[in-house]
């Protein structure tokens, strides 16, 4: 059993409807235990215009490797109905793997840590909330240290857990 943190975004659609499935979607799937979750945040979108993000984050408890969890990830986005336009544009359901135990992992498929995490201040305040004290092994800081590095004025609780 390996702990992994994920991160969950919409800004397409009914996004909290979906984002809420998605969790439940994951709890039911088999060699996944849902460990937390975070609040739901409303956030900026970065990359090019688009509407406001609703994102959290989660801890699982995985028994798969970690190509295996990026797999179920990419299918559960499909099936609420995930089609990429283009790069970093918008999604109904955005599921992105951050962290797997202590593992760094460097493939053209996978890349763990998730390369853009430490900038993302959409990813790091709801990962603060559930996995403070988690070592982000590239860097070998704590989530709490790397959420004090960002900009979280554009980050705002939207629905608390
Ligand atoms: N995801 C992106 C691009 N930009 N912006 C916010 N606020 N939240 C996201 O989840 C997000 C984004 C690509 O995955
Ligand atoms: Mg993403
Ligand atoms: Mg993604």
């Amino acid at each position: 059993m390996k702990s992994s943190a994920i991160a969950l975004g919409s800004n397409l659609g009914d996004s909290l409807v979906i984002l809420e499935a998605a969790m439940k979607t994951l709890s039911q799937t088999p060699g996944i235990i849902l460990q937390a979750k975070s609040s739901w945040y409303r956030t900026k979108a970065v990359g090019p215009p688009q509407p406001d993000y609703i994102n959290g984050t989660a801890i699982l408890q995985v028994e798969m490797m970690p190509e295996q969890l990026l797999e179920t990830l990419l299918n559960i986005e499909n099936q609420f109905g995930r089609v990429r336009w283009e790069r970093m544009g918008p999604r109904t359901l955005d599921l992105d793997l951050l962290l797997y135990d202590r593992l760094i992992l460097q493939t053209p498929k996978l890349q763990v840590p998730h390369p853009r995490m430490q900038q993302r201040a959409f990813v790091l305040v709801p990962l603060a909330e559930i996995a403070a004290d988690w070592i982000e092994p590239i860097s070998g800081c704590r989530i709490k240290e790397l959420v004090k590095d960002v900009d979280c004025t554009e980050v705002k609780l939207l629905v608390g857990n």
